[in-house]
């Protein structure tokens, strides 16, 4: 961007809090290691994959003397992978002064356009000029990011061209649990043809799914939630001012519903639909208008013909008779991609698609509005994952609602007013500026990665821990990212891959709002966050998620 406005001169500014540890010089700084380490599942099938890099121990930086450290010149390259997310330039940031503090003769490439930057060899030289710009700032325009997965031999090879070719030393890639699985296969890859080039990965998603025991977060989850709850926030203010509407929010997060509860615990919504708990209840979809429309029947009672009401981006992939579809679909779309490129309409494409469907799937098929149906087979990513954000279930659910409030006010068990506004909030919540939070979490995690990367380590995922603490406590380190894979079906076939968080149903998050959900559901209890803060007081500008103070406290 050209014109750059008030607040982004100011956030240029602004100066990222390191760990304690990462503020010593690099030679000072010694890596602990434990013991060996296994995966999250199918150990023995990935033993088989990764012969080269599976088991390697968890990485603590403490202090001490630290004697492989690498003092040479090195040449890094990074590249930013799948959906934007709060942070990303700063990764890139926090890279670039690492390699500058540990020697000034070193140099970061930018990698264009994602992972096929890599394979293209398109890359441009991230210089002081270019990294002053962007500190600080949200969206991932520095260098672009896109979803190409590293995936035919021709690919690999044309990797290797040109990490060889550049002289690359390091290559770190920014990305969530698909692009760091790549991240592993490209570090084994290497190790196995002898190439000398080390893979970092940063644990990058707004959906929040990519945390396990050793990450805490991934980082633009505080940024987006921060976004979408400020909006959801206004709404709640919207609809206690004009009583007329009941809004239908659904917010972004792929599978996973971690977006949605923490917005909900920030701001009392009158109901939130949380993914997991449906798939565990074996909801069906009447089930869950049935849901709805009870909470707006008894509002309706109560003189409220008003509420707000948020749907999980992932919800339908969630209700059992769904999951069935689109596993099915999955499979049909993956082995049939040459077929159904060559037909053009949607509804060719259906009737192509009922010709190899089980009966019970093809009539839910044709249950569905034709835009849902049409949403449903739109093209996967390259990672063979339905496009949910195209997906407009709340529609879905307005429409089903409406009809069941009809047939109940025939019956005479609903008296109320049923107005429904439908939203999708979720890419506005990608490109925000980072939250103070995310600018600091960030930057150490690219900071981090350089230390990884002169200290000698390969297939590790860049990881800082003890988020709720101020910065200056955080744990920085590494983790293996074979330690967090397992095998799961994907493009019709069975895949290494980083086992994605959902919603735990036993975890302290879910348990905080299963406990107000009811009284939420007819009373007033709406909270409207307002804006994120970046200068003020502590309280509001170093914030950290529910979802993290109730996980780590
Ligand atoms: P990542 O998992 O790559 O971080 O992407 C997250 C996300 O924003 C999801 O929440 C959303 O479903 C998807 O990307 C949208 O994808 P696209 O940007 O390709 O439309």
């Amino acid at each position: 961007m050209t014109e750059i406005s008030e607040l982004q001169k100011l956030r240029l500014k602004y100066k990222p809090e390191l760990p304690l540890i990462l503020r010593t010089a690099f030679s000072s700084i010694k890596p602990k290691t434990g013991n060996k380490t296994g995966s999250a599942g199918d150990e023995e099938k990935l033993k088989e994959i990764f012969k080269n890099t599976f088991g390697k121990p968890v990485v603590t930086f403490t202090k001490g003397k630290n004697k492989s450290l690498n003092r040479k010149p090195i040449i890094a390259g990074v590249v930013l992978s799948g959906g934007q997310a709060a942070g990303g330039h700063n990764v890139i940031c926090g890279i670039f002064d690492a390699l500058k503090k540990a020697n000034k003769k070193s140099r970061l490439l930018g990698f264009l356009g994602g992972p096929s930057g890599i394979i293209e060899g398109k890359m441009k030289e991230l210089t002081k000029d270019i990294i002053d710009k962007y500190r600080n700032t949200g969206g991932f325009d520095i260098i672009g990011s896109g979803r190409t997965k590293i995936e035919t031999d021709e690919q690999f090879q044309k990797t290797k061209e040109t990490v060889i070719k550049n002289k690359i030393d390091a290559l770190v890639i920014i990305g969530g649990d698909d692009s760091n699985t790549n991240a592993a296969l490209l570090a084994e890859y290497f190790v196995k043809e002898k190439v000398n080039t080390q893979v970092i990965g940063i644990p990058k998603t707004i959906d929040g799914d990519l945390k396990n025991e050793e990450i805490e977060t991934s980082f633009g989850f505080d940024t987006a939630v921060k976004i979408y709850a400020e909006l959801t926030g206004n709404i709640c203010r919207d609809v206690l001012s004009a009583k007329k509407y009941w809004h239908f929010i659904r917010l972004m997060g792929r599978s996973a519903s971690h977006i949605t509860l923490e917005v909900a615990l920030q701001t009392h919504p009158n109901i939130a639909l949380i993914g997991e708990e449906v798939f565990e209840n074996k909801w069906t979809l009447s089930n869950i208008v049935d849901f709805i429309c009870d909470a707006i029947v008894k509002r309706a009672d109560a003189g409220k013909n008003y509420g707000v009401i948020l749907v999980p981006e992932g919800l339908i992939e969630f209700i059992p008779e769904f999951k069935e579809l689109i596993k099915n679909l999955n499979e049909i779309m993956a082995k049939n991609e040459k077929d159904l490129n060559q037909i053009e309409s949607a509804k060719d494409k259906k009737e192509f698609i009922y010709t190899k469907l089980p009966e019970n799937l093809i009539n839910l098929m044709k249950s569905l509005p034709d835009e849902i149906s049409s949403q449903l087979i739109l093209d996967r990513d390259p990672h063979g994952n339905v496009v949910v954000s195209q997906i407009e279930t709340e529609k879905l659910l307005i429409e089903m609602v409406q009809k069941k409030l009809k047939e109940m006010k025939k019956q005479g068990t609903y008296k109320g007013k049923f107005s429904a506004i439908s939203h999708f909030f979720g890419y506005e919540g990608r490109c925000g500026f980072p939250s103070n939070f995310d600018a600091n979490y960030t930057y150490a995690l690219g900071f981090n990665a350089v230390l990884l990367i002169l200290s000698g380590f390969t297939s590790y995922m860049s990881t800082i821990k003890n988020l709720t603490a101020l910065p200056s406590k955080w744990i920085a380190g590494g983790t293996p990212l074979t330690m967090m894979m397992n095998i799961e079906r994907r493009k019709g076939e069975d895949k290494p891959v980083i086992r994605k968080a959902l919603v735990d149903l036993k975890g302290k998050p879910f348990k905080a709002f299963s406990k107000i959900r009811d009284k939420l559901k007819i009373e007033d209890n709406y909270i409207s966050p307002g804006p994120i803060q970046y200068f003020g007081p502590s309280e509001i500008v170093n914030k950290v998620t529910e979802t993290l103070k109730y996980e780590k406290n």
